[in-house]
């Protein structure tokens, strides 16, 4: 079983995924993972229902509307040159410290997490606030696939298909006043179920924030899956941000609530601290961080190291906005 070859669409380089091929590919892919991912449970020797697995069995568990949406399809104005990150590399190296300060512990203790019935409340300097159930956004937001890169600021880095919507699709729904100049995200509060939030001496819930600019640029998404599924829970499920040209403790999980402001609120990180976790942390290899070298960064899975980029290499896409 070990030498079964799944089309891998996320292992080829960008040159060699044509529209077509990949999104063919990846439908094979969802049917073949599902086989493959109980082959995996006997060789590997795991429980059946161990949460790397399930997460990772993309047809598992979807609703009847998630299976009209998932693949989504692919926007292709976002083109990558490195190659994508497995599917079981990424979900197994998180950051989320509402659940674990352990990477690879991320993925278990995420699954505490009650992300049915979730909702998502939009409110502040808008003419429209309104409280959306996820179930609604997935049927009125329009969903499609981007291989955006990711960048932590601890220099590892990958590459991933995000499924999500555009945040300015959202924004425009609940239109946003002249006076709203910020943007906060919220993420759940429950310290009895991430147990990390018991840390009552950190500001939790977690929070983020982006001026409206940036909320309504065209790259800044609010994903609600991955890999051509809906989200697992240790990548944010079900509802996350992902601004790519950020570092990424920019890019929020599991968010709750958005609130539209005429002040900047304070930020999670930038306040526990704020000489490593900048307000607005756009990647840039000229600005040292105390601990980890950001000139150059480490590819998930491959540990290839490679040069960073201005921006993480979005400069064509959002450069206007800091000039
Ligand atoms: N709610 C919440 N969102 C979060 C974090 C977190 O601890 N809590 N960590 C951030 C950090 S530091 C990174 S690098 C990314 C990691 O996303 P990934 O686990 O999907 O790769 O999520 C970000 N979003
Ligand atoms: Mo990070």
């Amino acid at each position: 079983m070990t030498h079964i070859h799944i089309p891998k669409g996320w292992e080829l380089p960008e040159s060699d995924i044509t529209p077509e091929s990949m999104f063919l590919n990846r439908r094979d892919f969802l049917k073949a993972a599902g086989f493959l991912g109980a082959a995996t449970v006997a060789l590997a020797g795991c429980a059946p229902g161990d949460p790397e697995v399930l997460e990772h069995r993309p047809e598992a568990n979807l609703t009847p509307l998630e299976k009209t949406l998932y693949p989504a399809r692919r926007n292709l104005e976002y083109k990558i040159d490195r190659k994508v990150t497995p599917p079981r590399v990424a979900g197994n190296y998180n950051n989320y410290y509402e659940f674990s300060e352990t990477k690879e512990d991320v993925g278990h203790h995420a699954r505490a997490l009650p992300t049915q019935n979730w909702t998502l409340e939009v409110e502040g300097l808008v003419n429209k606030p309104q409280t959306f159930a996820m179930e609604d956004l997935l049927k009125l937001m329009p969903l499609e696939e981007r291989f955006y890169r990711m960048r932590c600021v601890e220099a590892w880095a990958m590459v991933v298909p995000w499924t999500g919507f555009p945040l300015k699709a959202l924004l425009d729904k609940v239109e946003p006043q002249s006076t709203a100049k910020y943007v906060e995200f919220n993420s759940f509060y429950m310290p009895f179920t991430a147990q990390g939030q018991l840390a009552f001496w950190q500001p939790w819930p977690y929070s983020e924030v982006l001026s409206i600019q940036e909320a309504m640029n065209e790259m800044t998404l609010m994903a609600t899956g991955i890999y051509g599924h809906p989200l697992p829970k240790q990548h944010g499920a079900p509802l996350r941000l992902v601004v790519p040209w950020k570092y990424g403790f920019k890019s929020i999980k599991a968010v709750a609530r958005i609130r539209l402001t005429d002040y900047g609120p304070p930020t999670f990180w930038n306040t526990v601290l704020p000489s490593e976790y900048g307000y607005v942390a756009n990647v840039n290899p000229n600005v040292p961080h105390p601990r980890w070298p950001q000139t150059k960064e480490k590819m998930l899975g491959t540990g290839e190291e490679l040069y960073t980029q201005m921006h993480n290499g979005y400069g064509d896409f959002v450069g206007d906005l800091y000039l």
